[in-house]
């Protein structure tokens, strides 16, 4: 027998491709020695090439999963990531508050996942008010990438001058931190994320990989800053933790199907 592992909770939707979603999230969680649980979202229907759909969980079968986890095996951190539907999203609001998992209890991380990189939508589209409204003001971090800004705040991000303005419009919203991932900025050379609480402002910057085999490192990266954060970090380590993480599954990413392969988070079982 060894010591209980620190525990990490995903709330988000199933990847058919195995790249994104619970299945990233809970390799993240094992891959950075932390036990990960699950509570489902959505099932989406989907590959390499893209999401052909997805149907979602019943409301009270999500809220569930997060209690029987929650009370019995204890969450050191959770994150959410494609909740689908603004029902789900008011039902895992009332929930966590249930069991004190963000609002400065137990860290929460928003990762306000509203498409696929291939476009397609998942999250219906009254949903977006319900993550400003009922999840951001209970999240520890947020982290959504320039299309996630552009939809939450209209700022459209070309530079560090309007990557400060996102942060600053996100933050109102009520996050006590926001990470304003620069990864799609196609100008920059380096890859630099900006994250703030209004007062510290960090610029994180790491090197640009010249793939396209990129699905889920979102998702990825979340996980890996969650992980962290289960673990005792504080939100700037475990912010650059995390990166140095997906950098590692980037550079490490392989191809898979005709579209877009995944990162790897298992990077440190496959390297020599
Ligand atoms: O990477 C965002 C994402 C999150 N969750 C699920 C997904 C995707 C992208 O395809 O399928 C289930």
């Amino acid at each position: 027998m060894t010591a209980t592992p620190r525990t990490a909770l995903t709330i988000a939707g199933s990847d058919s491709g195995g790249g994104a979603g619970i299945q990233a999230d809970l390799r993240t969680f094992f891959a950075n020695g932390v036990h990960g649980m699950v509570a489902l979202t959505a099932v989406t229907v989907q590959n390499s090439l893209g999401v052909q759909g997805f149907s979602e969980i019943p409301v009270d079968v999500v809220t569930g999963q997060i209690k029987a986890v929650a009370t019995d095996m204890g969450v050191d951190a959770a994150k959410t990531g494609m909740l689908a539907t603004a029902e789900i999203i008011n039902a895992v609001a009332k929930t966590l508050d249930e069991v004190h998992i963000g609002r400065s209890g137990t860290p929460f991380v928003v990762d306000p996942v509203a498409a696929s990189m291939t476009g397609h939508a998942l999250l219906r589209e009254e949903a977006l008010e319900a993550i400003r409204t009922e999840l951001f003001p209970r999240a520890t971090l947020i982290t959504p990438n320039l299309d996630e800004v552009r939809l939450l705040t209209g700022v459209e991000v070309t530079g560090p001058g309007t990557q400060r303005e996102a942060a600053e419009a996100l933050l109102e919203f009520g996050s006590e931190w926001v990470l304003v991932k620069g990864g799609h900025l196609d100008a920059a050379q380096d890859c630099v994320d900006l994250l703030s609480d209004g007062e510290s402002w960090v610029e994180l910057s790491g090197p640009r990989f010249d793939t396209r085999n990129t699905h889920g490192g979102g998702d990825t990266m979340a996980s890996a800053i969650t992980s962290s954060l289960a673990k005792g970090a504080d939100v700037p380590t475990a912010v650059t933790e995390g990166k140095r993480f997906i950098e590692r599954c980037v550079a490490e990413s392989y191809p898979l199907g005709a579209g877009v392969g995944p990162v790897s988070p298992f990077w440190r079982l496959s390297s020599p």
